[in-house]
């Protein structure tokens, strides 16, 4: 019998691979200076397209294979895992650093893993298609009562993008996603991949490095109806810039007016403010209206499970009837891509937001992390001060979450990585997380340096 939902692999993903290599190669709406990672994204243009072998290329098939660059924000590690200096900084990937610059596994977490070791009963079997059921009711939003939204655990933020985006692409009506400009680099290639044509709107504005509220509008206004909008739950990436509530509210009734449908992405719930129930206000504003929206969570950051890959894709439907349906297509989706999630990561979520105590701990020790980061925001923007840097430096202390958008550019990024060894991505995002007391004034000289000496 013929399977309507199987889409042949090989021209479809041919249309993909060319969509994604034209919208890195510039003739897009969205072209490769409307992300956060314009130039490396600009040579990957010939390295992602596919590469047909028709003969023996040096005695292999994949001989004709082209050297793809690095990820413009995980790259950034391989390269300061190479350079044996040993006053090197890693301020690139987004991942919580203690005050000795050393990965943090949460106390809760450990407990929670202890107690699934001495759990005897606990076995290893297959997850059902849509993960943990435990973990999936406890996930999704708790303003949700009328079991109005389907759940599935996915593989932490990005898996769950990847999900919601492949179901849009098979059972929306709208095919255009507008993401902020800039955003998170892997975004685009994201939804580009998944059969979704990317398109941006704009939020940050450069000369007063904040939110540009009026522009956001304006964009969202002129898409056409229907139209997928990204939004950033909190703490964006990679400008650490958010709308505020009242901001939030007019985003929602020009949205709803338009029936633009809301994809949130929420990575950084806790980090934002420090506070969980705080950072879900954007979100919560939408579901509150009993409209529709899909909202992607990572554990990554908020529970420091990164490399667990635990998260979730809730999409939030009208009524119970509608969100079974969805929820039967999205095992289509995650079936022929993974078959089913791993274990792990989902039990510890689960062990951890299923017990009060434990809960609150998690919550105490959420806010210790984004206090951390607040206090190296202070440091940072004091050591500035001090040294007299040219410019303005208030923005350290007014954005938000895991990231400050310095306003570095390009060449002053490499100056600082050549000179200094602190590695950050090439747009000038720093991680803050990654930062401690010891090596603020590290930072703080090389910026000096950056902004007083290089081009
Ligand atoms: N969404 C946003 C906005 C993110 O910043 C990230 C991670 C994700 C989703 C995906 O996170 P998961 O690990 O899949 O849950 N961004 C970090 C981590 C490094 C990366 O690029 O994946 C960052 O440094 O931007």
């Amino acid at each position: 019998m013929e399977d309507a939902t199987v889409r042949p692999i090989g021209p479809s993903t041919g249309r993909r691979l060319s969509a994604l290599a034209r919208h890195l190669g510039g003739d897009h709406p969205a072209s490769p200076s409307s992300t956060s990672e314009a130039a490396p994204m600009a040579s990957l243009n010939h390295a992602i397209a596919p590469s047909h072998t028709s003969a023996f290329h040096g005695g292999s098939v994949f001989g004709n294979v082209v050297q793809a660059p690095e990820d413009p924000i995980l790259g950034v590690t391989v390269a300061y895992n190479k350079d044996p200096s040993p006053v090197k900084v890693n301020l690139g990937v987004g991942a919580y650093r203690t005050e000795e610059g050393k990965p943090l596994v949460l106390n809760v977490v450990r407990r929670a893993e202890q107690l699934l070791v001495n759990d005897l009963s606990r076995v290893k079997e297959y997850l059902p298609i849509t993960g943990l059921a435990e973990f999936n009711k406890l996930s999704a939003n708790p303003a949700i009562q009328e079991n109005r939204v389907a759940t599935v655990q996915c593989l932490s933020g990005t898996g769950s993008l990847r999900v919601g985006a492949e179901f849009l692409a098979k059972h929306y009506h709208e095919r255009t996603i507008y993401i902020p400009l800039p955003t998170w680099g892997n975004h685009p290639k994201v939804f580009t991949l998944a059969g979704l044509s990317v398109k941006t709107y704009r939020y940050y504005d450069p000369t007063t490095r904040g939110l540009n509220f009026q522009g956001l509008l304006e964009d969202l206004n002129a898409s056409p109806t229907g139209a997928i909008v990204l939004l950033h739950a909190c703490a964006h990436n990679p400008t650490g810039v958010d709308p505020t509530v009242e901001q939030w509210e007019q985003i929602r009734q020009l949205m709803r007016s338009k029936e633009l449908l809301p994809f949130f992405d929420s990575a950084y719930q806790g980090f934002a403010s420090g506070n969980l129930d705080a950072d879900a206000q954007s979100v919560r504003l939408f579901v509150a209206d009993g409209g529709e929206l899909l909202a992607a969570q990572s554990y990554a950051k908020n529970m420091g499970l990164y490399g667990e890959r635990v998260g979730a894709l809730s999409i939030v439907c009208r009524a119970a009837d509608v969100a079974g349906r969805v929820e039967s297509q999205l095992k289509l989706v995650i079936r022929p891509m993974y078959s089913n999630p791993p274990i792990h990561g989902a039990s510890i979520v689960a062990t951890i937001l299923r017990d009060r105590e434990l809960y609150n701990e998690w919550t105490v020790e959420l806010k210790a992390m984004a206090d951390r980061i607040i206090s190296m925001r202070h440091l940072l923007y004091d050591a500035l001060r001090s040294r007299g840097t040219p410019g303005d430096w208030s923005h350290i202390i007014k954005q938000i979450g895991m990231f400050t958008f310095t306003g570095l550019n390009t060449e002053q990024v490499a100056f600082m990585t050549r000179e200094y060894h602190i590695y950050m991505t090439s747009d000038g995002r720093i991680s803050m997380a990654g930062l401690s007391s010891r090596t603020v004034p590290h930072l703080a000289d090389a910026i000096h340096a950056a902004v007083t000496r290089a081009v």
